[in-house]
């Protein structure tokens, strides 16, 4: 009876049924994925592989292949940190869904990144509101294995602390969602995606580097730190960042110095292009008008 009734539970009500520890992780309970969600995994990570080709840059393409992410179902997250630590240090550790500010910086700051341990439902294969284990682990992970990107990371958290203590922390937010989840970079042959906000989304993936409708605009940390942006739907504006060098540094500038200057800085809207841009595309945003 209590068997037939586990068994029927999908992996969201899993993760809202279990008990977290103090830092907010649960356990993965990786054999108690049904076949159709370790199937919807391996849907959206075929559609994702084959748009990323020529797409996602070199760093992430290559990551994805050393560790062995694939078609063969729903990853094990202790399995998959196994590959990861020997590599940069960082692990996987599954967790129910967003996790508080600290708790998610605490986590970062240590090099654990926490991933959602359920998957979206078939009602929300192209959007959903929380990050699922696809968006998590297939679009965080792979680049944990770049030692310039890793560390960049543990500095987010570790720079999370302060932006919160300075009530800074609407600043340093837009940093990570610009870069971390959206971020763009140049490679010789051209744009290529980084952010796992586009790597887990096929048709952002092709909007970000393709659509005449958005901004592209070269990474500046204060320009970015002022930018709002939009949750529902593509962005008005991506940021080009030359390499991940480029975070690395980004994140070893004085923050104080730049929250300083912001305070006295009004904020820029997504859609945006201001004197100073070095502008790479100045978007139609004709996508963004012809919405109702
Ligand atoms: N929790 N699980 C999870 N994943 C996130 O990306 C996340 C979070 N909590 C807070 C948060 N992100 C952001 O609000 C901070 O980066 C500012
Ligand atoms: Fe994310």
């Amino acid at each position: 009876m209590m068997m037939d009734t586990a068994e029927k539970m999908t992996s969201k009500q899993r993760c809202l049924a279990a008990t977290a520890a103090e830092d907010f992780t649960i356990d993965q309970d990786w054999p108690a994925y049904a076949s159709d969600e370790h199937a919807r995994w391996d849907r959206l990570f075929a559609a994702a592989w084959t748009t990323l080709q020529g797409r996602a840059c070199d760093a992430f393409l290559d990551a994805v292949e050393r560790l062995q992410l694939s078609t063969a179902g729903i990853p094990d997250m202790r399995e998959l940190s196994d590959r990861l630590e020997p590599i940069t240090g960082w692990r996987v550790v599954p967790v129910a869904g967003l996790v508080p500010d600290e708790v998610f910086f605490e986590h970062l700051a240590n090099r654990r990144f926490p991933a959602g341990a359920f998957i979206r439902s078939e009602a929300e294969m192209d959007y959903l509101e929380e990050p699922d284990i696809f968006h998590d682990i297939f679009g965080h992970v792979p680049l944990l294995a770049n030692p310039e990107y890793a560390a960049f990371m543990e500095a987010y958290g570790k720079g999370g602390r302060r932006a919160m203590q300075r009530g800074q922390l609407g600043n340093l937010a837009r940093l990570y969602w610009y870069t971390i989840e959206f971020g763009l970079v140049r490679e010789p042959h051209g744009l290529r995606l980084f952010g796992a906000g586009i790597m887990s989304s096929t048709a952002e993936s092709v909007f970000a580097l393709e659509d005449p409708s958005p901004n592209r605009v070269q990474f500046d940390l204060t320009r970015v730190m002022r930018t709002n942006y939009i949750i529902d739907d593509f962005q008005q504006t991506y940021f080009v960042i030359d390499s991940f060098e480029d975070l690395v540094a980004a994140c070893t500038e004085d923050f104080g110095d730049v929250y300083d200057a912001l305070r006295d800085l009004s904020d820029i809207e997504a859609h945006e292009l201001r004197d100073g841009d070095d502008v790479i595309h100045s978007g139609t945003m004709a996508y963004f008008r012809a919405k109702p």
